[in-house]
């Protein structure tokens, strides 16, 4: 049987260890495009010659080329620049959204089959950009932030608690800024609530349990911040890969798994032809279903603020992309 093809446009930090795990986990041949001449050959070259200590028979291509991303079955996108100390997600909006319009453009002629899952930030804005541009049904085009800001959430939850995070549920909605809502109404361990659990720990207090709750909540907020300031140059790139990896195998694989994914709401959560994160169920048809649930009245309210910033973005974006007037307003 014929292997998947999976391109990633963009080679740098995420888009290096998005090829490498593709190729670890044999998800697919890959190819890395960048627009840096001989960046995505050298990164290439030296992960292809590892595949003997790695175990791992896949095709490794890399190119400057939209020729070569032809016949892709999933296109990761992470091309855009990351923001540096002091600026925040919303700030790359005018420098990606050029970028991603180009990219968008590359992906609509030479892969106009290929499911596509967006990293570059302003995400929201960036996914919906690129579903504009390229035409593609909503199903086909996602983005990936809900998936790492979750498991940031439950890191934090899982050290506090001194738990595996790998029984830590709990979920992050919203769009993928310092407004994101992380749900902590059913986040649990092993079905039990962490509140719950909280409360015990500190011997009954609820005030403290809440006081140490919310200082999760506000760091899994701030958590690409935080590691923007350590890096000093530079955004995380570990997570955001594996987070991106989770989503480009359940629709491979036809996993039907339920990951919080940035995907276009036609009146689920009272929102209507927005881009925001929302669980929803990822298959070989890509986003299959979206799981509604009630929302309490604060976190509605929580996550329509958030929805709002979303707004304020896309509103820009005729603005920014005057030629993309008027396929962004229809
Ligand atoms: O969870 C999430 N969604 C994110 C998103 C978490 C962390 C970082 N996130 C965003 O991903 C970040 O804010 C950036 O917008 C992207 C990519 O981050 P990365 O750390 O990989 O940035 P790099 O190392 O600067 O790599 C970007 C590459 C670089 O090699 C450029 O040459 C390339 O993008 N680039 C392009 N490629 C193709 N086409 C065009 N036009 C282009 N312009 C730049």
């Amino acid at each position: 049987m014929k292997r998947a093809k999976i391109s990633l446009i963009g080679g740098g930090q995420i888009g290096g260890v998005l090829a490498q795990l593709c190729a670890q986990r044999e998800l697919g041949d890959v190819v890395l495009f960048d627009i840096v001449e001989g960046l995505p050959q050298g990164k290439m070259l030296d992960l292809a010659e590892v595949a003997r200590i790695d175990q791992f028979d896949v095709d490794l291509k890399g190119t400057n080329s939209y020729t070569d991303i032809a016949g892709s079955d999933i296109v990761i996108v992470t091309a855009g620049l990351p923001r540096k100390p002091g600026m925040s997600r919303d700030d790359l909006l005018g420098i990606n959204s050029k970028i991603m319009k180009q990219v968008s453009e590359g992906i609509k002629e030479y892969a106009p089959d290929a499911f596509v899952i967006i990293i570059s930030n302003p995400l929201d804005a960036m996914v919906t950009l690129c579903q504009k541009v390229t035409g593609f049904p909503s199903e086909r085009v996602i983005g990936q932030a809900g998936v790492l800001d979750s498991n940031r959430f439950c890191s934090f939850i899982a050290w506090e608690l001194g738990v595996s995070v790998r029984d830590v549920n709990a979920m992050v909605l919203g769009g993928h800024g310092d407004t994101m809502v992380p749900i902590v109404r059913y986040a649990n361990v092993n079905g039990v609530p962490v509140m719950e659990q909280l409360v015990r720990k500190y011997g009954g207090d609820q005030a403290k349990a809440q006081e140490v709750m919310d200082a999760m909540v506000e760091r899994t907020k701030m958590a690409g911040g935080e590691v923007v300031k350590l890096l000093g140059n530079g955004s995380a790139f570990y997570s955001p890969a594996s987070s991106a990896i989770a989503m480009a195998e359940a629709i491979l694989r036809d996993q039907k798994r339920v990951l919080p994914v940035c995907a276009l709401l036609k009146g689920e959560f009272g929102v209507d032809n927005y881009y925001v994160g929302v669980p929803c169920v990822l298959g070989s048809k890509g986003v299959e279903a979206i799981i509604e649930f009630d929302l309490n009245k604060e976190e509605q309210a929580m996550f329509d603020n958030s929805v709002k910033a979303v707004k304020k973005l896309i509103d820009e974006l005729p603005t920014i992309l005057p030629d993309l007037a008027a396929i962004l307003n229809g």
